[in-house]
């Protein structure tokens, strides 16, 4: 008689068929792995000193997040990377669609790198949240520059609001000046506000023409021409050189008719071919004599501490009115007012105070 007995009978439990898990434990490790991966603050500044691409790209992806973590850790990053930055020039650029920024920075961007520079491309194009930026849309007008070592090129953050746009991308300059870059390049449409923005946080401001059928001036914003420190006309090539030379010569005219700049700088116009190349190393002579000038009778830091100071207010301004605006209270009767104004019920002002009233006491409980 063999020893094994065989169990059965009502009373033995089988061991059945467990249940399917319904979480999938695999994909919850690889999820705690990716957290776990994703570097802390302090690596993200260790990593950004140390000039890693990396790590500056993803500090910037935290800096254009809405994610309120997201802005810890950015501001966190931002303080670290503070007392690096600064050590740069910053050169924005403007022009309007299909004057040849893109084509231009790809020139210009290696002709810096070449001498040893290194360039960071940022830029500010309040609608690129529907063309999904303008940089990113044409790598391939930045071939070199893209795989070039000692470039870093980032596509414009997509923003609800010039503001927000702005205020990002003047945090990305102290991320990319803490990362060792010394040229930072801002692009923008010269279409609306983004040339003010820009010009705000810029050094040295370069627009970028193109020859038309004469009558150069036309259609050109006097207030863009006055913030000019140089005019470059782009596309002196081929046949176009004769062209680009007459409106070099209505710029200059038209130029010396404005009133002379705070930085006694006497804007230069110049003529270049961002695919020939002719004319790009002038360009940067032109913009080191400004930083030689203006570092000379100290309007460079002038300059630079009256930006942070607007900086600074900018950014109480719009945080005191996001704050203001995004108040359940404030909503609903916002609303309820403007209709009353709209019809004459109440005054515009009596509509505001009563709405200012209300937050203000807000503030106070
Ligand atoms: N002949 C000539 N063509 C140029 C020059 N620079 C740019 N182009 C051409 O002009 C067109 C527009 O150039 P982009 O560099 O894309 O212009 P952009 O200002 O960046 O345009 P947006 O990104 O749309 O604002 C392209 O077909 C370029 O090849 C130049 O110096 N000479
Ligand atoms: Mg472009």
């Amino acid at each position: 008689m063999s020893s094994f007995k065989k169990q059965s009978g009502s009373l033995t439990e089988k061991a059945g068929i467990s249940s399917p898990e319904i979480t999938n434990v695999l994909a919850i490790n690889q999820i705690k792995n990716k957290r776990r991966q994703q570097p802390s603050s302090s690596e993200l500044i260790s990593g950004i000193l140390s000039g890693n691409r990396t790590a500056l790209s993803r500090a910037i992806t935290l800096i254009e997040s809405t994610n309120p973590e997201h802005a810890t850790k950015a501001n966190e990053i931002i303080n670290g990377c503070l007392p690096h930055a600064n050590k740069s020039v910053r050169i924005g650029i403007t022009g309007v669609p299909g004057v040849g920024k893109s084509t231009f920075i790809e020139a210009f961007g290696t002709y810096l790198t070449q001498t040893g520079k290194k360039a960071a491309v940022l830029a500010v194009d309040p609608s690129s949240s529907i063309s999904h930026g303008s940089i990113l849309g044409d790598k391939t007008r930045m071939e070199e520059l893209v795989k070039d070592e000692n470039a870093f090129i980032r596509p414009s953050a997509s923003g609800e609001n010039l503001g927000g746009v702005a205020r990002k991308t003047r945090e990305s300059i102290i991320l990319c000046e803490a990362a060792g870059f010394d040229t930072i390049i801002i692009e923008t449409v010269g279409v609306g506000q983004s040339e003010t923005a820009v010009h705000s946080m810029v050094d040295f401001f370069l627009l970028l023409k193109i020859s038309g059928a004469g009558d150069e001036l036309q259609g050109i914003k006097r207030g863009i021409m006055e913030m000019a420190d140089a005019i470059v006309i782009n596309k002196a090539d081929g046949d176009n050189i004769k062209k680009a030379n007459q409106a070099k010569l209505e710029f200059n005219r038209a130029l010396h008719l404005f009133p002379p700049k705070r930085s006694n700088w006497q804007p230069k116009v110049t003529t270049c071919s961002a695919i020939t190349k002719d004319g790009i190393s002038d360009i940067w002579n032109t913009i080191s004599d400004y930083f030689e000038m203006t570092k000379e009778s100290g309007f460079f830091e002038e300059k630079r501490n009256e930006q942070n100071l607007s900086w600074m207010m900018e950014t109480i301004n719009e945080q005191l009115k996001q704050n203001f605006y995004s108040q359940p209270e404030i909503i609903s009767l916002l609303e309820q007012n403007k209709k009353a104004v709209q019809n004459n019920e109440i005054s515009p002002f009596a509509a505001a105070s009563d709405l200012l009233k209300i937050y203000f006491n807000k503030g106070t409980k």
